[in-house]
């Protein structure tokens, strides 16, 4: 689909009706509207630092609609899209947000695991969790999920190695949003393209339009058949941090805003709807519609959030299915302690 929402027919895949296109219009729109009230959260001291995903919607939305029911994914801190496309309860979100160990713990049924910020930490992680599913005969996939700065990651090439010796069911997505806070992509890699890194470790790459949420979503699609046939594949979308790296950065300090201006020609959101527009199953009632929907599911995951008593306990019982006892003991000494049992106004 190019910039003006204009789709090659003989590439477009059939199995989109309009219907799913509307699903895809929808996701993203509901991560912009989620992305616009976390910045407002956190800068009213309601929410902790926050990574917007403004601009990066079709990579996230596109490859989240491609999975299979039942098929994981592994985030870094930025695919809030993914989450809400896989049905992630929106209090649980905002919970990891607000820096509560609840937080993390993701629904089952949402297939993916917790927010990883340790960069590129979370790739290892993929790698054994696709070993897993091929030990297991499940038929299922892991997409793992990485930005531009993560692929200079020592993680980055080791799991590709392991992917590609141990023919694992694992789809590498690069979402190359052109910025590691500071750093961008000219100066993170000599490599003309960060895909071709993977040739090396002999898994499958390609490069995709990562505005365009139909070739993501074509692309994912293939690389997820091909991985449950164990052909691992890293496939990088190419796309923008349209916003700031985190809500602790200040991008005008290092960033020319006319490469913003150029970017933001090329939203994604706009290009899809421009699709949906002309295709006459979208209009300004619809997304105004859509807008209240969102805006209703956003705040009542706040307002559920906003009220959950943290136990502080959890963070002794979260980090194992099982209590170890270095960790008990800790908990014991903290509970003696008594102080941490204290809730707000008891003094
Ligand atoms: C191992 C490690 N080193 C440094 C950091 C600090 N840090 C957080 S995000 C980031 C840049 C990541 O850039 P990229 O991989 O392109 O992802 P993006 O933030 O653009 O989505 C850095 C250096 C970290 N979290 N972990
Ligand atoms: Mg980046």
């Amino acid at each position: 689909m190019d910039e003006n929402g204009v789709v090659d027919q003989e590439l477009f895949p059939k199995e989109l009706t309009d219907q799913k296109l509307v699903d895809m219009l929808s996701y993203m729109l509901f991560t912009r509207a989620l992305d616009a009230k976390m910045l407002s959260l956190q800068r009213q001291g309601r929410a902790a630092t926050y990574a917007p995903s403004i601009g990066e919607e079709a990579t996230q939305i596109g490859s989240a609609l491609a999975m299979n029911q039942g098929d994981l994914f592994v985030p870094n801190f930025r695919q809030h899209g993914v989450y809400l496309a896989r049905g992630m309860p929106l209090d649980v979100l905002f919970l990891y947000w607000k820096g509560y160990e609840e937080g993390g713990a993701i629904p089952k049924e949402v297939g993916g695991f917790p927010y990883i910020v340790p960069v590129a930490s979370q790739l290892p992680h993929g790698a054994g969790i696709a070993l897993a599913q091929k030990y297991l005969k499940t038929g299922k996939a892991v997409v793992a999920y990485v930005g531009d700065g993560g692929t200079s990651e020592g993680n980055f090439y080791e799991t590709m190695n392991f992917a590609g010796v141990m023919a694992i069911p694992l789809v590498i997505i690069i979402e190359n949003n052109q910025w590691a806070i500071s750093v961008p992509r000219s100066s993170q890699s000599a490599a003309q393209t960060l895909a071709q890194k993977g040739i090396a470790a002999g898994i499958k790459v390609l490069q995709v339009d990562g505005n365009d949420v139909i070739a993501v979503y074509k692309a994912v699609h293939e690389a997820i058949n091909d991985a449950v046939n164990n052909v691992p594949s890293v496939l990088e979308c190419v796309t923008y941090r349209m916003s700031m790296h985190t809500t602790a950065d200040d991008p005008t300090k290092y960033r020319d805003p006319a490469e913003v201006e150029i970017w933001k020609k090329r939203d994604p959101i706009d290009r899809l709807r421009k699709l949906l527009v002309a295709k006459g199953v979208w209009d300004d009632k619809k997304e105004a519609d859509a807008a209240e929907e969102f805006k209703k599911r956003i705040d009542d995951g706040v307002e559920k959030a906003e009220k959950f008593v943290p136990n502080p306990e959890s963070m002794f019982t979260n980090v194992y299915s099982y209590m170890p006892q270095v960790l008990q003991e800790e908990l014991d000494e903290a509970k003696a302690s008594g102080f941490y049992m204290k809730q707000e106004g008891e003094g």
